[in-house]
């Protein structure tokens, strides 16, 4: 199903410029992938930067991000090579943090948008330690020089869904994002305007980095062992123009069941 949605979603994006039905711009199971190195599989590639010792492996069909080694920053270029400069981009993904990075002071980036080709990343997402290393939080910048901006404690070795929602405002400084986080055990309601953000942060700090305008893919980066994080279980990453499209299969039975699965959503927060 996924499969014809993706096709039906680039053959949309070859015959209109408008926004006006759900586009697939990139999706990765990693089912069909072989154990091992990811770089080389399906659309990944090492991006500049980090070197790769110690390269993101597959395992299971998920990804993972082990900070015991020298890193290694990947990306995926969105299907049909497309770029997209404005408008709203969702990208989404599972993810279980295990370990937080070690220094409560420096968090670290490990997922975002790829820009310019694959040689910048933007819309990043951070973990930062919380409670010790008991804990941990995610934070958000437009780019890397931007401040971060945190929202609350979650679970260490919890499969969480987070969800990122990035206005792309033509010009400089004005770009806005919201990220929503749930427990993959209780999937997102189809109804987006009824979700909470988890965090929100807009961009107006002058005098810094603008932010990019034009988005290539998707990256995830694996960092050094004083700066990152411990993730496992990376999966169903998507990203598209709509919230739909990036609420995974779980979220789109909500719509087909109704109210058969609030009652279950409800159950599984007990
Ligand atoms: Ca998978
Ligand atoms: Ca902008």
């Amino acid at each position: 199903m996924l499969r014809t949605f993706i096709s039906f979603g680039l053959a949309l994006a070859a015959l209109t410029p408008l926004h006006s039905a759900p586009i697939v711009y990139f999706a990765d199971k990693f089912n069909s992938y072989l154990d091992g190195d990811l770089v080389g599989q399906g659309r990944w590639y090492q991006a500049p930067g980090l070197g790769s010792n110690l390269p993101v492996q597959v395992s299971g069909g998920q990804i993972s991000l082990d900070r015991h080694g020298a890193g290694q920053n990947v990306r995926a270029n969105f299907f049909g090579d497309v770029t997209i400069s404005g408008g709203v981009i969702y990208y989404g993904f599972d993810f279980t943090v295990l370990e937080t990075p070690v220094n409560p002071d420096f968090p670290d980036y490990f997922a975002g948008l790829a820009a310019n080709g694959g040689i910048g990343i933007s819309a990043l997402l951070y973990i930062r330690q919380e409670d010790e290393g008991q804990k941990f939080s995610l934070g958000f910048s437009h780019v890397i020089s931007e401040e971060n901006t945190f929202g609350a404690e979650l679970l260490l070795g919890v499969p969480y869904r987070v969800i990122v929602r990035y206005h792309n405002v033509p010009g400089d400084f004005n770009d806005t994002t919201d990220v929503f986080v749930s427990p993959v055990a209780s999937p997102f309601s189809a109804d987006e305007n009824s979700l909470v953000p988890y965090l929100t942060d807009g961009y107006f700090s002058e005098g810094n980095f603008p932010e990019f305008n034009e988005f290539t893919g998707i990256g995830f980066r694996q960092a050094d062992p004083l700066a990152a994080a411990v993730v496992t279980g990376i999966d169903n990453v998507i990203v598209g123009n709509e919230y739909a499209v990036v609420v995974p299969e779980p979220a789109t039975a909500l719509v087909l069941v109704g109210g058969g699965a609030l009652l279950l959503m409800r159950r599984s927060r007990k």
